[in-house]
């Protein structure tokens, strides 16, 4: 089966009661961009990347819309299944994983739909129908976030993450005190994110002051070397996200016992091949991680779904959707939705969910 058609399409996703707030990065629309992908077989597949902003990640909206367009004339012609794919990529462009993520997520939906089964059986087969997924607090006050914790608990998520940083490590501390106050008892895994942003002695800080409360720190500094900085002098997991930016890098991490986990986007990592590797490897030395993705519409939520449910229930922490921060569907009847805190995986062949392409308006460029 072969490329035939590529179209890209652009969308703005405004948050709903926004900003979304992390520590270094305030978001109030995002942009998001779309690839269609037509086969010679007349089948149709759709990817999606959508930075959440210029500073979270290495990432850029304008960077993903210019290497779709540079890669898209030698992907016409090749072949659709994943490993080819990549390496017709590959010879195309070196890096920009979060661009070719939305060709290989398109390549995975048209396989399926072709095949007449879901992108879940295409990663392996599905462990559940009902995906965790885990709730985002905002940086915000502490009795704030405390609130909300409690509420999203008591809606049934399984776990918490939990903003902190850009702000005195004493409020930080605070706000994981009032929620753990809140939360004890109950069940719900916590992990409190720094998103690069802590320094290692406000790090370190947090860990000391927190020494009873069973949190994972998530991404607390900016650089590999930080967390290994850190990582003999704190009691608590350590778990790898925005530093994690390919297979490379993971390896290391794996290999070196540097992380107790991830929280993993399928976008940065390079879409769902690349994504089932990082899973098989991450269950070979039994680390948890997350499958998501840092922002996105019905496209990016289907595909974290799906290989959410392909991992093995122990290591799942869960897949984060902005779904909860977007009003609408791009499938008004199949969209993938959050309900008490879990995700229902998507039924049909391909990822399950059909865009409404009319809200996409005209493609902003088109090959084949
Ligand atoms: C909570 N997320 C999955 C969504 C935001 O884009 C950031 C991200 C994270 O874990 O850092
Ligand atoms: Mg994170």
């Amino acid at each position: 089966m072969k490329i035939t058609e590529l179209h890209i399409y652009a969308h703005d996703l405004p948050v709903k009661n926004g900003p979304y707030r992390m520590a270094m990065t305030e978001v109030w629309t995002l942009p998001t961009t779309l690839v269609k992908l037509v086969s010679d077989s007349g089948h149709v597949g759709w990817g999606e990347t959508c930075p959440v902003g210029s500073t979270y990640a290495e990432m850029h909206v304008d960077g993903a819309r210019a290497a779709l367009t540079a890669m898209a004339p030698g992907l016409i012609g090749a072949e659709v299944a994943p490993l080819p794919l990549h390496q017709r990529m590959e010879s195309l462009l070196n890096g920009h994983n979060y661009a070719k993520a939305a060709i290989d997520i398109a390549a995975h939906d048209l396989m399926g739909r072709a095949l007449g089964v879901s992108v879940a059986t295409l990663l392996g087969g599905a462990l559940t129908t009902l995906v965790p997924s885990y709730y985002s607090t905002i940086v915000g006050a502490p009795d704030e976030t405390a609130r909300i914790a409690a509420e999203k608990a008591a809606e049934g998520y399984p776990r918490l993450q939990i903003k902190v940083g850009g702000r005195a490590v004493e409020e930080d501390v605070e706000t994981v005190r009032k929620v753990w106050e809140k939360i004890r008892g109950k069940g719900v895994r916590m992990a409190v994110d720094g998103n690069r942003s802590l320094t290692t002695r406000d790090a370190l800080t947090l860990s000391r002051e927190c020494p009873d409360i069973p949190f994972v720190m998530e991404q607390p500094c900016n650089t590999v070397e930080d967390l290994a900085k850190i990582r003999p002098q704190v009691r608590h997991g350590i778990y790898m996200d925005e530093n994690s930016i390919n297979l490379n890098t993971v390896v290391t991490a794996v290999g070196t016992g540097l992380v107790d986990g991830f929280g993993m986007k399928v976008t940065r990592i390079g879409g769902l091949q690349p994504m089932r590797v990082f899973r098989d490897l991450c269950a070979v030395r039994n680390l948890p991680h997350t499958c998501d993705d840092s922002w996105g519409g019905d496209i990016i939520a289907a595909a974290c779904t799906h290989v959410g449910a392909t991992v093995q229930p122990k290591l799942m922490e869960g897949a984060w959707l902005a779904q909860p921060y977007i009003d609408g569907h791009y499938d008004s009847r199949r969209g993938v939705k959050i309900e008490g805190g879990h995700i229902r995986l998507p039924e049909g062949p391909g990822l399950g969910v059909v865009p409404d392409e009319g809200m996409f308006g005209a493609p902003v460029a088109s090959f084949g």
